[in-house]
């Protein structure tokens, strides 16, 4: 990697800019409310969105208590059933973890990663909060409207989901839903573009883009895919809001309902799974690739071992990433389209293991003969490899159309997506706040009650998914709120789901010991000091912990090596700071 000389002449570098030059906060309220730190801004949109988190967790619960116990919970009816399931995917993929990875670790890590005082559009950067707040209203909202939320399915397929049958069809449930979605997208827009300009024009000196943490990369990815995402699902809300509210037929086509023929004909309900879908698939990589990022600094922090592969890292994140964009009929096997056109997504679907492998194999040669210590980060992380492994490896079977088609619509895909893209992102989300918690506030969370949130999270997670991938070969649909008694399902099933149901809420219960261990710790947690991890990326080297607005006082930091100078021989120390001058011998400048 060519180094970056010091002093040389040219335009001014962003990088440059002058602490004096940022808006400081003169009040509380534009210190801690309407705050254009990034840090701020982090921490707002984490704490709204593990607020929506408990609240899709507690759907779940009651969804999981109509399938073990049919019938003992009769509040929970058919209707209730559906709309606690639309809102419960919707919230965990959008509201969840699209809002942590992107608004949450994204605002507080990029700017610290690569040197930067702050976003580079701090004011758009705040506003984009308050209007990815004012989306969660108007979702919950539809919880208190008439007709409750829209029991659509997080799909929202049409023409269902406009249709009177529908939980919230006719009434405001689905006009909520839609209108929310479309708010998340503008506000999603403000803090996206900050997240990719600020790693394009604001990293520090000598932080060239391969020396950049696979954190940031991942990160600037997804970032940068949401952006070619999301507007496919925001112009198929928009049409589908005028189907529903002024008449039109976009996705309508001609159709009877309770014996009444409809005034519509000529809409394609096919064409909105094409745009869900072209925004759905990415939107599985927008969670995965910050996970892969996450995942990579993790290990290499805690094992004590440089990155295996750091280039390999990149391009494959990259690839991802765009292949990611020409799978998404592969979520719409059964939707009638032509077999051969299944045949082509099957295919590029399964290109995508090439580079998931990559990254796979590239983790285990990083742990292999490293120094690994086994604390509450490390323990999420290798339990994201094998978590993730077990999902892909299921999604190499619904990949193939011929596979698919039998299992479509079982409880087997639910397994297969729950661990995918449910149980993996959240495992790396709790190792993240694990790894930063001491960064935010100067206290390291509890230990003991972090190991027990790990295994109790871990290994109740598999006891959830791993039997639904049976009861989905068993040919047990998914979204039916009860089986009755079908000759085909046999009465094993029924143990299984109390069994299923009895883990749900003891995963549920562990999630209550760790947001006991966020504030607990707050107060009591020990005292951290700026590196308690002594790890290498820039974050860490602060002047002062929890960094205040700017992040560096009067001086920006310089970059002179790569994110992974771990237990370089010879070296003084075990891991050798990014912004540390000086070439080791054994490490010279060549790195990255
Ligand atoms: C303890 C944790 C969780 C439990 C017990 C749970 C349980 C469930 C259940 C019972 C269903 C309905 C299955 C059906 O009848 O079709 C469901 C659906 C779903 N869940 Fe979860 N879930 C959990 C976490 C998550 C997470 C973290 C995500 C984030 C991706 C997620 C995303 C979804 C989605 C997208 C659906 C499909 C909704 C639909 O079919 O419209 N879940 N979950
Ligand atoms: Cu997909």
């Amino acid at each position: 990697m060519v180094d970056v000389p010091l002093g040389h002449v040219g335009p001014a570098h962003t990088a440059d800019v002058e602490d004096v030059e940022l808006y400081h906060p003169h009040s509380w309220v534009t210190k801690y409310v309407f705050s254009q730190d990034a840090k701020v801004i982090a921490i707002q949109y984490s704490l709204t969105a593990l607020t929506v988190g408990l609240i899709a967790l507690v759907l779940s619960w009651l969804m999981r208590l109509q399938l073990g116990f049919p019938g003992v919970f009769t509040f929970i009816d058919a209707n209730a059933y559906y709309q606690f399931i639309t809102m419960h995917g919707m919230m965990m993929v959008v509201y969840v973890l699209t809002a942590l990875f992107l608004g949450g670790f994204g605002n507080y890590l990029i700017p610290l990663m690569v040197g930067a005082r702050d976003m580079v559009f701090p004011y758009v950067n705040m506003l984009s909060f308050w209007v990815y707040l004012l989306a969660v209203l108007i979702l919950v909202a539809s919880f208190f409207a008439p007709g409750g939320p829209t029991g659509a399915g997080w799909t929202l397929y049409p023409p269902q989901a406009i249709l009177s049958g529908t939980p919230g069809g006719q009434d405001w449930g689905i006009i909520l839903m839609l209108v929310s979605l479309m708010v998340f997208i503008i506000g999603f827009t403000m803090g996206g573009l900050n997240y990719v300009v600020t790693v394009l024009q604001a990293r520090a000196r000598g932080m060239t883009l391969m020396r950049m943490p696979l954190t940031v990369w991942g990160i600037f990815t997804a970032s940068f895919m949401a952006l070619l995402a999301f507007p496919a699902l925001f112009v198929g809300a928009v049409m589908m809001l005028f189907d529903r509210a002024l008449g039109t037929s976009f996705f309508m086509p001609a159709i009877v309902e309770m014996g009444q023929a409809l005034d519509r004909s000529g809409g394609s309900p096919l064409l909105f799974q094409h745009l869900f879908w072209f925004f759905g698939h990415p939107e599985v990589y927008i969670v995965a690739l910050p996970a892969f990022g996450i995942v990579s600094d993790l290990i290499s922090t805690h094992a004590r071992r440089n990155i295996f592969g750091y280039r390999m890292m990149v391009w494959a994140l990259l690839a991802i990433g765009a292949l990611s964009f020409i799978v998404w009929a592969h979520h719409m096997y059964v939707s009638g389209m032509n077999p051969y056109f299944g045949f082509f997504f099957a295919t590029t679907t399964l290109i995508i293991a090439i580079p998931t492998a990559i990254k796979v194999y590239n983790w285990i040669l990083t742990l292999w003969r490293g120094n690994i210590h086994l604390n509450v980060p490390m323990l999420f992380a290798l339990a994201f490899i094998v978590t993730f492994l077990n999902g892909g490896l299921t999604g190499l079977f619904l990949g193939n159309v011929v596979v698919d088609v039998p299992l479509s619509d079982t409880m087997f895909v639910v397994a297969h997506f729950h661990m995918v893209m449910g149980v993996a992102p959240i495992l790396v989300i709790f190792g993240a706040i694990y790894h930063w918690y001491p960064k935010v506030t100067g206290r390291m969370l509890n230990d003991t009650l972090g190991k027990l949130h790990f295994w109790v999270t871990f290994l109740g997670a598999y006891a959830i998914f791993f039997p639904m991938h049976y009861l989905g070969l068993m040919g047990i649909p998914r979204r039916y709120y009860e089986m009755g008694e079908m000759t085909f399902v046999p009465p094993s099933t029924h143990t299984l789901n109390a069994f299923i149901t009895i883990a749900a809420l003891v995963v549920g219960a562990a999630q209550l010991v760790f947001v006991f261990n966020l504030f607990w710790s707050l107060r009591h947690g020990r005292a951290s000091g700026g590196n308690p991890w002594r790890a290498t990326t820039l974050e860490w080297q602060t002047p002062e912990t929890p960094p205040p607005h700017g992040n560096w006082g009067k001086d920006l930091p310089v970059v002179y090596r790569w994110a992974y100078d771990y237990s370089v021989p010879g070296a003084a120390e075990d891991y050798i700071p990014q912004n540390q001058p000086g070439a080791h011998p054994a490490t010279g400048m060549s790195h990255g």
